[in-house]
């Protein structure tokens, strides 16, 4: 059995709630709630549950979900029967109210309880950072950042992330968000396109004609047009396949210091998509579980109060390793998890971990060769002296 580290310094929420994974998008869908039980399964294995308080997450109710969206798309959402699967296997579809019901964003059974139980685990994460009743707050069933404020979009219905932020600025005067999806973090950084209190951070794949939103490039920073206070502050890094764990920790430092520098948030949310993974279904970075997980050990330095969202992540047995790691780092159980390179024999689903069952697999175990990386230096080097132009026109 593994030694129990007691954490030191931090007191860790996790918010979780197991009605989530029950719920299904599509036997060919790349979403898998499924992959939250496989995360918690690993958690609990290795005795992390021991070193956080631990919360069943509620459903969040009609007026947190309009804090945000319009009544007219959270009335919809609660109102809309599943549907056979159309015949939109392209997504062309115009028809679609809400843009619910395409192959991205199917209706399915439960449909608004699994929107509501999203909301309400960052939700309550949020109250939590807000009360100082905790540190850092994990919420992995949240971290859905492609909805809009009435409309769905990229398998996202209901923007969590957004409602969290919104009420931690009851408390907070600035919150930094960070998206380490692959994805752009599109629905968050719109929805504070016009406010200086909140600054958006995303690094994702950029690849405007073939990659999903589209949006995100190096030279948007908000709408600059009619004395907009949010100018500045939506800072995009955009990437290409292949980059490494050494790459991705530097420019990752590199940027964030650099903002908190600057923004002086008094709070963090880190959105921690896994598809930016090795080996994802849909990601094509060449990111190992360490390098994913330096980011979140990077912002737990900078010792902020600090909301952790989940998001992407299509290869569930490589989420399932990099949220129970990134758990391990804010629980300050990250020796327990270094020492047994082994998963935990009693793990439940362990035949799902594949690559000899160790939870940190090499570049060769996962890919058996790595992905061609794209990124040149030179080109991160662009990206942090955009940044750091951008920063001149931030102040606390
Ligand atoms: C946060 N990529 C969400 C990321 C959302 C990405 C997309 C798919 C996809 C959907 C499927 C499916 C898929 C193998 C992959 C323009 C389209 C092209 C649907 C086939 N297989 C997050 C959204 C992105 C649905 N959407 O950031 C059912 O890939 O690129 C698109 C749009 C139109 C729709 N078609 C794809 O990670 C949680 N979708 C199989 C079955
Ligand atoms: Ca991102
Ligand atoms: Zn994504």
């Amino acid at each position: 059995e593994l030694g129990i580290t007691t954490p030191k310094g931090y007191d860790v929420s996790f918010h979780y709630n197991p009605e989530m994974e029950r719920h299904h998008f599509g036997q060919t869908h790349p979403m898998k709630p499924w992959r939250l039980t496989l995360t918690k399964g690993l958690v609990t294995a290795y005795g992390m549950h021991y070193t956080m308080k631990n919360y069943t997450a509620r459903a969040a109710t009609y007026d947190e979900l309009t804090s945000f969206h319009t009544s007219d798309y959270v009335d919809f959402l609660a109102t809309v029967a599943p549907q056979p699967t159309p015949l939109d296997l392209d997504g062309t579809n115009s028809d679609l109210k809400f843009n619910l019901g395409g192959s991205d964003c199917p209706l399915f059974e439960g449909l608004y309880n699994y929107c509501s139980l999203s909301g309400g685990a960052s939700l309550d994460a949020a109250r939590k950072l807000c009360t100082k009743q905790s540190d850092i707050a994990i919420a992995w069933g949240g971290g859905l950042h492609h909805a809009k404020r009435s409309e769905a979009s990229g398998f996202c219905y209901v923007n969590d992330i957004v409602i969290a932020i919104l009420q931690l600025l009851r408390v907070h005067k600035r919150v930094l968000y960070i998206d380490i999806d692959v994805h752009h973090g599109d629905g968050v950084e719109e929805a504070f396109f016009s406010t200086d209190r909140v600054m958006t951070v995303s690094f994702h794949k950029y690849d405007p004609m073939n990659f999903f939103p589209g949006t995100g490039a190096l030279e948007d920073n908000g709408p600059k047009s009619e004395h907009n206070p949010g100018a500045h502050h939506a800072i995009n890094v955009p990437l290409n396949d292949g980059i490494t764990d050494e790459q991705y920790k530097w420019l990752f430092e590199n940027v964030i210091s650099r903002c908190v520098e600057k923004f002086k948030p008094e709070a963090i949310v880190l959105q921690c998509g896994a598809d930016s993974l090795a080996g994802d279904r849909l990601g094509k970075f060449n990111l190992l579980v360490q390098g994913h997980g330096s980011c979140v050990e990077y912002c737990k330095g900078l010792g902020l109060p600090m909301i952790i969202v989940g998001g992407g992540g299509y290869t569930p047995k490589n989420v399932a390793r990099a949220w129970a790691y990134e758990t391990a780092i804010a629980t300050n159980n990250q020796s327990n998890v270094a020492a047994t390179a082994e998963i935990p024999l009693h793990t439940p689903y362990r035949k799902n971990f594949e690559y000899d069952s160790v939870l940190l697999p090499s570049i060769e175990q996962i890919l058996g060769d790595a992905r061609q990386n794209r990124n040149t230096q030179k080109r991160l080097q662009e990206i942090i002296q955009h940044v750091t132009e951008q920063l001149r026109f931030v102040s606390a």
